[in-house]
């Protein structure tokens, strides 16, 4: 089955996709075998890897070369974080037609001004689009899609920009209209009362998306509980947690003078080749070297 198709029979049979993030091959296989449903192409991620901050300033090549490798280190499917679309309704086209073809599954498109600022930053300078303008590069997505089952997910800023709840209806109505399959809701409050809101308000048949990073108190459990939201995405949690181990261990080495200590607490040598797939590569050796 397509990954397309399996996303959202996935979504069908359990009600609820848990999405984890990746920024690199290494991170998608972990998030596979730890038992997620799928894969964030994030932005913020790959931005952090790069050591830049999430304002457009990685480019769809470099997005899509991550990508590919991603796809060809795992059978998850992609949803990816094309951020603005890359421009217009044009650059949306061509988007489309190269996010397809390099294995990903689903877009998520949001409507801020190109460059855009990344959300959770405080004080960041929030910019929308005008909704019709908005509409255009939902369309454009939707029309260029070859695959009927590539889900195009329009992604309202205007909580974010503190626009209030009856401004993210109207626009996240107006994405619908325009043919989104679903609504992403994004948040930086820290109380997830602001999504609980939204979603209790959303009576459109099309389903929300949301990225509990702010509001990490708003489990499964809770998510479930409002009916309407199909797929929650762990926004930048693979890029923290290998943060996190990574700022730990070096400091321990440098305080340590040296690895003694830290190499009992670090995944053995012989895991990582595991994870390569260094059997595989040893039965070849066996079977072509010659
Ligand atoms: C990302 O992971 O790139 C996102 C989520 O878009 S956030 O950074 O919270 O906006
Ligand atoms: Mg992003």
């Amino acid at each position: 089955m397509p990954t397309t198709k399996r996303l959202r029979a996935r979504m069908a049979e359990t009600g609820l996709v848990h999405i984890m993030a990746a920024h690199s091959p290494l991170s998608a296989i972990l998030a596979e075998e730890a038992g997620f449903d799928g894969l964030w192409a994030s932005g913020f991620e790959l931005s952090a890897l790069y050591g830049v901050p999430d304002m457009s300033l990685i480019s769809m090549t470099q997005h899509l070369d991550m990508l590919r490798a991603i796809a060809g280190c795992t059978r998850l499917p992609i949803v990816a974080d094309i951020d603005t679309g890359y421009g217009n309704a044009i650059n949306v086209i061509h988007a489309i037609g190269e996010y397809e073809r390099a294995g990903a599954g689903a877009v998520v498109i949001e409507d801020k001004t190109f460059p855009k600022v990344t959300s959770l930053v405080t004080d960041g300078r929030q910019e929308l689009l005008r909704i019709e303008e908005f509409q255009g590069k939902i369309e454009a997505a939707v029309a260029k899609r070859q695959d009927p089952d590539f889900l195009v997910i329009a992604r309202t800023e205007a909580l974010i920009a503190e626009l209030g709840e009856a401004e993210a209806l109207r626009r996240a109505r107006a994405y619908v209209e325009a043919g989104a399959d679903m609504i992403l809701i994004h948040s930086k409050k820290k109380d997830p009362c602001e999504i609980e809101s939204f979603s209790r308000a959303w009576t459109e048949a099309v389903p929300l998306v949301i990225v509990p990073n702010a509001y990490p108190d708003l489990n499964a459990e809770r998510v479930k509980a409002l009916r309407n939201v199909r797929m929650m995405i762990y926004g930048n949690y693979g890029i923290r947690a290998s943060a996190t181990a990574m700022q730990e261990t070096f400091r321990r080495i440098v305080a340590d003078g040296g690895v003694q200590h830290v190499h009992k607490d670090i995944l053995p040598v012989e895991e990582i080749f595991r994870l390569q797939r260094m059997d595989e590569v040893k039965a070849a050796e066996a079977r072509f070297l010659r």
